[in-house]
């Protein structure tokens, strides 16, 4: 166990739209990257160096762009509305909090977004979030969302995980038998889930609501599936553009809709709403099973 805490380690070098990543080394091989613009998690990979999450080959990385690949940070908007789609987290350079490694060997980093001008103008709430990326077997995102102001607030929130597959057509999600969604190709229209497996077979846009606290994705390749685990997230969000989505996106080439599975951790359907000083903490745990 020393010799993983002594092996685990955080290095920080600058890189692209001059951003700061900050690369977590864990004692068992796993590796993480973080970027301070939108606390986001740009890569997880397993000791023998394959990659986890699916990063966009054709990825933005500039101020005012959401990078299309890793864990977007959803806050404190989902999708469109009267803020950039998504919310403004995303899109925001994070403060660097410091870093820790502990007697286990688990290296960990962490980020603070305050409220500021600009995001008052945007949306009048007074708020500090923190975001911790800890780094050990598995990867493990906590972010905690502080009301500092004299009245409450309400917001969305989630890990937008774009997981890598090997191919769309080989992946798929247990744990959601029996759960009701919300269509967004179909109106926002609500069904039930019927199946034990779920496949995607053409574009996909589901807000699964009130979800297992975790659900198990089979991503294709001869890896043990990978195990979504969530904490203060009651709603779990599955996308793919599928080519007609992909063509649209300019971040995006085309085919690459068949690496990647969306499975997003959120509170998405039901708001978190926070009384002066409450803060909520929402924590999601990647692992191979
Ligand atoms: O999480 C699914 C979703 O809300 C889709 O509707 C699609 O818009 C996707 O997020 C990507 O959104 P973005 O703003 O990152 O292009």
């Amino acid at each position: 166990m020393m010799q993983q805490a002594k092996q685990s380690q955080c290095v920080s070098e600058e890189g692209p739209g001059g951003f700061n990543f900050y690369a977590l080394a864990h004692g068992s091989g796993s590796r993480a990257v973080v970027a301070d613009y939108g606390a986001h998690v740009v890569a997880w990979r397993d000791a023998e160096g394959r990659d986890l999450l699916y990063m966009s080959s054709q990825a933005i990385f500039a101020e005012g762009k959401a990078i299309r690949g890793g864990i977007p940070l959803v806050f404190p908007q989902f999708g469109k509305g009267e803020l950039p789609s998504h919310g403004f987290a995303r899109t925001s350079t994070w403060r660097y909090e410091g870093d820790a490694v502990d007697e286990k060997g688990c290296v960990s980093v962490t980020f603070a977004l305050t409220s500021n001008e600009k995001t008052l103008a945007m949306w009048p709430h007074k708020f500090e979030a923190k975001l911790t990326v800890s780094l050990s077997e598995s990867l493990t995102l906590t972010m905690v969302v502080k009301n500092v102001d004299d009245k409450p607030f309400s917001f969305n929130s989630a890990f937008h995980t774009y997981f890598a597959v090997t191919d769309i057509s080989a992946a798929s999600i247990d744990g959601l038998k029996g759960v009701e969604y919300i269509d967004c190709l179909k109106n926002r229209e609500r069904f039930k889930e019927e199946r034990r497996s779920v496949d995607c077979e053409a574009a996909m846009d589901r807000i699964y609501t009130q979800t297992p606290q975790k659900l198990v994705l089979f991503t294709g390749s001869d890896r043990t599936p990978l195990i979504i685990d969530k904490e203060g997230m009651s709603d779990s969000v599955v996308w793919n553009p599928w080519l007609e989505g992909a063509t649209a996106f300019a971040d995006m080439a085309n085919e690459e809709y068949r690496r990647m599975f969306c499975v997003e951790s959120g509170n998405v359907a039901t708001a978190i709403t926070l009384q002066p000083g409450e803060s909520h903490t929402a924590r999601q745990i990647l692992r191979e099973v």
